[in-house]
Order: C-alpha cells, then structure tokens, then sequence
C-alpha cells in the first residue's frame, strides 16, 4: 500500500474508532509525523490520561504501554507491535526483587520507570530519567536500591548526598555500548559541538558531555542553547524532532550506532493494523496495577 494511503485509513480509523496516537521520540519519523502526540515514555502515559479518547495507540515498547494502562485502566491501550520489549526492563523480574528484599528489609527501592508493571509493583516509588535525583534526595531512608539501570542509578549515586545507593546490574544496550573511542574521535571532529547525552550512558561518556538529560530536556535544551552544533547521545529518534525545532542548528550522533531495535520495529503498516484489528491490546493484572500506580503516584507527588 502506499504510504499516503495508509495515513488517510489511519485517518479515517482514528476517528471512527475514537483513537488517538502516541508515538515516543525513539520511533522512526514517519510513525512520529502521523502521532497526535510525541515524547518521552511518562510524558505520554501522562498525556492519555488527559485525553477523553478510549483507545490509545502506543507507538512505543511494552512497559510504555503498560504505564499507559496503570495510570488509564478504563482505556484499550494498544501496542502495534507484540514483540516490543525492553532488554533493560527484563534484567531485573518481580521475583528476583522480591528476594532482594527479603534479604534488604531496610533498603527503600527506587524504580526507573523504565521496567514492567510488575517490577513497579514490587517497588516503593518510582523516577524517569528527568527526575531521579530529586526523587532520590526525597526519600527518608539512606539506604536505597536502584533498578534496573545502573548508568542511570551510578549517575544519580554520584550526584546525591549522604546516601547509599546500591546499583541493580542492568543497562541500556543502545545507550551503554556507545564507544568511547568513538565519540572522542567524533567530539574531535567536531570541536564547536555541544555535547549532549541521556544518563542512560556509561560514566565515561557522560563525563565528555556539556549537558545530561532524559529526552525532553535534551531537545529544551538545544532549543535554547546558542550553540550552533551538537553532538547527540540518545537514540537517534529525537534527531528527526531536533532538526524539525531546529532547522538553522546542525546535530550529529555521539556514536554511529545509537538504535534502539524494538523502537525501531513499529511502522507505519502497524500502526494501521492497530487501529483496524485492536491489536495488541495491553493488560495488567489489577492487584500489580494498583500496587505500581502506588509507586507512580508517590513520584508524581514529588514532580
Ligand atoms: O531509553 C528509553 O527508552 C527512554 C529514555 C525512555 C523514556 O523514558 O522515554
Ligand atoms: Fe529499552 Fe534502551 Fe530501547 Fe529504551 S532505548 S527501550 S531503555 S533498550
């Protein structure tokens, strides 16, 4: 089919169905430009539970749409591809943390959001990658596990006082496997740039930044920085939002091979057999879901 064709019956079914479509920043343009809204994964989970649509596309990996879910029970949340996960969401389980636990009865859990509805449910509260650092200073206990991302939680532990912050062993392959040799032989070349990266990034290559943020600080902050280059660490998705806020700015990539594979799954076909056959459509159990929402909502609280 071609490619106009599939935007109208999007179109079409959108309305008919009373649809609407969220597309994260990962996703490739063309799933962007036929989005309601684009962003980061809670910035959308926020923005459906501000819409009156039922079904919510989320154009995204699985436990994007299942924030979704927590937070918009009565709604169809729909993931357009069955298969899109998160590696970094499936280095740590429910029940590995549960056992954690029972061996750290003190030690308060912080949750990445980053993770499945049933890891959430096992945790205290919750962070994105925007605010783990004012959630971190938040709670009481000095002693506090972050999971599952230990770029994220090492970034977070060296930034925090009088805390101890144990590191949970999981990682970001996309993000983690940026070469450093790499990215100083691209900074080299392009000795003007800024340099800005998501904290998903091992320490060595955070240390070469000007700026660290999660995705939407990222782009507010080329927005209104006065450089005229910048070297991007994040994946490649948010250049495609960048260059469109930013046609006189130039960006590049802090390494060639900033791809997420699963965000890279959804097209524009998906996302029409989405919105015709109500597929894939994402559960969560009620007693995980109210238990995650606890966690959610003691983050929003503080955010
Ligand atoms: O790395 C990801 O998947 C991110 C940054 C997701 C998010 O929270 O938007
Ligand atoms: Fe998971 Fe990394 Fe892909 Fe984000 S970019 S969905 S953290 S693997």
């Amino acid at each position: 089919m071609k490619k106009n064709k599939i935007i109208q019956d999007i179109e079409k079914l959108k309305k008919e169905k009373n649809a609407i479509i969220l597309a994260h920043s990962y996703q490739i343009p063309e799933v962007q430009e036929v989005a309601d809204i684009v962003g980061d994964s809670l910035a959308l989970s926020k923005a459906a539970t501000e819409v009156d649509n039922e079904v919510i596309v989320f154009c995204g990996v699985n436990f994007m749409a299942e924030s979704a879910k927590i937070l918009s029970p009565n709604k169809k949340v729909l993931l357009p591809i069955k298969s899109a996960g998160c590696p970094m969401a499936d280095m740590v389980s429910a029940k590995r943390l549960r056992q954690y636990k029972k061996n750290n009865p003190d030690t308060t859990i912080v949750c990445y959001v980053n993770s499945s509805a049933s890891v959430k449910a096992e945790s205290d509260i919750c962070c994105t990658s925007s605010n783990a650092l004012k959630v971190v200073e938040s709670i009481d206990s000095d002693k506090i596990l972050f999971v599952p991302d230990r770029n994220l939680g090492n970034y977070v532990k060296n930034n925090v006082k009088n805390k101890q912050v144990e590191l949970w062993p999981g990682f970001c392959p996309t993000h983690n496997n940026i070469s450093l040799r790499e990215a100083l032989k691209i900074k080299e070349e392009h000795p003007e740039a800024e340099i800005l990266v998501h904290p998903e990034c091992s320490e060595k290559v955070i240390e070469l930044a000007d700026f660290v943020g999660s995705t939407s600080q990222i782009i507010k902050y080329a927005n209104e920085s006065n450089s005229k280059e910048f070297l991007i660490g994040t994946e490649m998705g948010v250049l495609h939002i960048l260059r469109k806020q930013n046609p006189n700015k130039e960006f590049d990539l802090l390494y060639h091979n900033l791809l997420c594979p699963d965000m890279k799954k959804t097209r524009l076909e998906d996302v029409l057999n989405a919105l015709m056959y109500e597929q894939h459509e994402i559960n969560v159990e009620e007693d995980i879901r109210q238990r995650a929402l606890i966690a959610l909502n003691k983050m929003l609280e503080i955010s």
